[in-house]
């Protein structure tokens, strides 16, 4: 497969060395910008963007650069951090997918509405549901009405190259818009290639110069009132404005390309045209399916058949001229979209190609659509071949007998799919035992729960399956399944999204046994209180007769109680009746251990790595249980596997309050050997040292009283901190005699945090 733009330029001048390598398109622009040494990034993780924030934090441990890296607790935060560092006046950089773009996308037209330039790599994923976290388009089509210009990549050559173009664009006088820079989601992401690149910085930096923002924030002898209140007559003018800066962008841009490719003897043409001097019938496609297609019109050519392959390098503004003149022989065009419009008669690219085609009156192209490669579907050089036939049969015939379709898709046949329960539902005998029993003490409100022996319990049916994916020694399933000893009857789950959802589903397999809904990442709180008012709703209309009292339990991991943060404090303060139990693993697993704000000081991820300028996470850890106490809702509590009966006393009281009074918050900590670099065998172990060194203290909150369920200390069991962290690769560092600072910090904040905790539990009314 071809990898990098073929169209050659001529050397004019001595040019500065450039470096061969063999990398991906996330390594090149995290090495892009390095070399631009940013300001600011403001990133949150999603597949399969985030390794250009890991390189780059990785390059931060080592101070090969100075970027502030802000990991925020969702894109919206990220994409605000960014404008407020925009805003700021320096260079700011962010990298996004899928989910994470349309999350932010409130933030985006605010940026380009007030003119301040900044770069986001979109790393092109399909967008939810269902959940895919392989690519298309449907992200990036998301981003055309925003008024950022959009530079396209389809190698991870041309990710490097435009991501030094972006800033240059963005900043000139006239256009002063936000540039995303949109390359292909694993295709161009993940495969390596081999790529040139400028071997000193100053190269790149030279090239781009200073950052230039005429007005900022930062200036009081020139204060400036940032994105006033403003109405009719004036937002149509600022829109105006705006559509004149993209046209600006349009003017400019040959020469900012000329002017890299007099740099680095690569040049891009806004559209990339290939074998197109005399073809009758062409291939347009965005990014690296065209490099696949050209590959098939060199074979077509072979054969003598007149085809060609049209890419454009530029998506905003939209090079409308550059196609007409593209077009202008050419009989048939099939425009591939990689995401639908949903009968808008062709997704969104091609929709727009013949939109540009029709405002030439000498245009005669016959235009197909197809809709291709849909969630990462692969394009294969048969299926470009496939297209290109479709294109010559109607240029033979002159006739386009099916404008708008799919390709490579079935609508599939229910009774074809074979899909049964491998393991039957649960009956109503199996999950109504009364094994477990909750009663409130009338004199004092407490309440007592009996618990049987743990064989006796063991009668309670699963309502997981054990076939589900995860990890060997993986503490999720263990620590729900315990939990869930303790709960009677039917229960409905909410999976947001993390290692507990992703290694369970994977259609057409579940490995849940009771009904399961799964909800965005941040969105599973609101969606449990929709659904459980839905029920008491139609309960009580008497449209659910024969349905006894559910419980609904949604399962979060320590990042979904990041980025899911407001829905779930929301759905507290409205006290829906429903439990949250937060597995905490202490970082995004499921993403490839990246930090979340439970993460705790020093230790390592994939964004807070170790290295001579940096050792692990930056701040301390979240106190999410202390943040849902303070929403006042009935009842909070901690656990862990190990000590199970305090946990099935604890899952019992949770179900009585959800079921008597409202919202029940918990949080188990659960063992992750893959990312914190432990063995298998050891996760109990460490959760128990975790629990011993007063780190993960087990307590409940019963009406806003605290009770201390298991002490330590009064056991004598307390171990210190360190013992605990010299039993995790991800930790072992913060033991080293140059970290001795780190250290005592961290110790010294879970002594703070134990001691508050102790006084709470002494004192009558805490
Ligand atoms: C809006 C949005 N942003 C980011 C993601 C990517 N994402 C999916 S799961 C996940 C991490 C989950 O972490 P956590 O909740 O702790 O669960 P774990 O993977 O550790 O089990 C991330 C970052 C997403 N799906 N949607
Ligand atoms: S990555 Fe960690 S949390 Fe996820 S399945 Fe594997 S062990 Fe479990
Ligand atoms: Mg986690």
């Amino acid at each position: 497969m071809v990898t990098t733009t073929r169209t050659p330029t001529r050397r004019t001048a001595v040019r500065p060395e450039q470096v061969l390598a063999f990398k991906t398109g996330n390594e090149m622009a995290a090495l892009a910008a390095k070399q631009i040494n940013y300001h600011v990034m403001g990133y949150y993780p999603i597949t399969p963007s985030t390794e250009v924030a890991e390189f780059l934090d990785e390059m931060k441990a080592e101070g090969l650069h100075d970027i502030v890296m802000i990991p925020a607790d969702g894109e919206h935060g990220a994409a605000g951090i960014c404008y407020g560092a925009a805003v700021g006046g320096g260079r700011v950089l962010n990298a996004t997918s899928a989910n994470g773009l349309l999350y932010s996308i409130e933030q985006l037209p605010v940026q380009a509405g007030t003119r301040y330039p900044m770069v986001l790599n979109l790393v092109t994923r399909s967008i939810s549901g269902p959940l895919d976290i392989r690519g298309d388009h449907s992200d990036l089509y998301f981003a055309l009405n925003i008024g950022w210009i959009i530079l396209l990549a389809r190698s991870p050559q041309a990710v490097y190259d435009m991501n030094i173009i972006a800033p240059k664009i963005g900043e000139h006088p006239d256009v002063r818009l936000p540039v995303i820079v949109a390359y292909d989601g694993f295709f161009t992401s993940h495969q390596k290639r081999l790529v040139e690149h400028f071997k000193d910085d100053e190269v790149v930096q030279g090239f781009l110069g200073p950052p230039k923002t005429p007005i900022h924030a930062l200036d009081p002898r020139h204060p400036a009132t940032i994105g006033p209140y403003m109405n009719d007559p004036d937002l149509i003018n600022n829109k105006y404005q705006l559509k004149m800066a993209v046209d600006a962008a349009m003017r400019e841009l040959p020469a900012v390309f000329a002017e890299y490719a007099e740099l680095s003897g690569r040049h891009y043409p806004l559209v990339d045209t290939y074998a197109m001097e005399d073809a009758e019938v062409a291939l347009v496609l965005l990014n690296s399916a065209a490099e696949t297609a050209k590959d098939a019109a060199d074979s077509l050519r072979e054969k003598g058949l007149p085809v060609g392959v049209v890419s454009p390098n530029v998506l905003r503004p939209f090079p409308a001229e550059e196609f007409r003149k593209a077009f202008r022989n050419v009989k048939v065009a099939l425009i591939g979209d990689r995401a639908d419009s949903f009968s808008g008669q062709g997704g969104n690219f091609s929709i727009e190609v013949k939109a540009a085609l029709k405002d030439d009156p000498q245009n005669r192209t016959l235009c197909l659509n197809r809709i291709y490669g849909v969630g990462g579907k692969d394009f294969r050089f048969e299926d470009a071949e496939t297209l290109f036939d479709e294109a010559l049969e109607a240029a033979r015939t002159g006739v386009v007998a099916v404008p708008y379709d799919y390709h490579g898709a079935t609508p599939g046949q229910e009774a074809a799919a074979g899909i049964y329960p491998y393991l039957p539902p649960l009956e109503k005998e199996e999950v109504y035992q009364n094994l477990v029993q909750v009663e409130q003490d009338d004199g004092t409100g407490k309440l007592k729960v009996k618990v049987p022996n743990p064989r006796e319990l063991t009668r309670r049916p699963k309502r997981l399956a054990s076939g589900h994916g995860a990890c060997p020694g993986c503490g999720i399933f263990s620590a729900v399944e315990q939990f869930m000893r303790g709960i009677e009857g039917d229960v409905v789950v909410l999976y947001q999204t993390g290692c507990a959802m992703v290694v369970t589903t994977g259609y057409p397999y579940s490995a849940h046994r009771v009904t399961y809904v799964h909800n965005l990442f941040q969105n599973g709180a609101a969606t449990l209180s929709g659904l459980v008012e839905m029920y008491r709703e139609r309960r009580r209309r008497g449209e659910l007769p024969d349905v006894d009292d559910l419980t609904f339990v949604m399962i979060t991991g320590d990042g979904g109680m990041d980025i899911g943060m407001g829905p779930a404090i929301g759905t507290a303060l409205r006290n829906h009746p429903l439990i949250i139990v937060e597995y905490d693993n202490e970082g995004y697993m499921n993403t490839g251990a990246q930090l979340s704000y439970s993460t705790p000081l020093g230790h390592a991820s994939s964004t807070s790595h170790v290295g001579s300028h940096q050792q692990g996470k930056r701040f301390q850890h979240k106190d999410t249980p202390q943040i849902m106490a303070a929403t006042n809702i009935p009842y909070v509590f901690t656990g862990i596997e190990s000590l199970g009966r305090d946990l099935v006393e604890k899952a019992a009281k949770a179900q009585w309050y959800a079921r008597n009074e409202g919202m029940v918050y918990g949080k188990l900590l659960s063992a992750c050997p893959l990312n914190w670099r432990s063995e298998e065998r050891l996760g109990q172990r460490i959760v128990q040292a975790a629990v011993d060194s007063c780190f993960f203290p087990l307590y409940e909150i019963e009406h806003g009283i605290t009770s201390i369920t298991y002490d330590p200390e009064a056991r004598n069991k307390r171990v210190p901190v360190s013992e605990w962290l010299g039993m995790m690769g991800k930790t072992r560092h913060m033991l080293r005699p140059e970290n001795a600072g780190l250290l005592a910090e961290f110790e010294e904040e879970v002594e703070r945090r134990w001691r508050r905790l102790k006084a709470r539990d002494e004192h009558p009314l805490l």
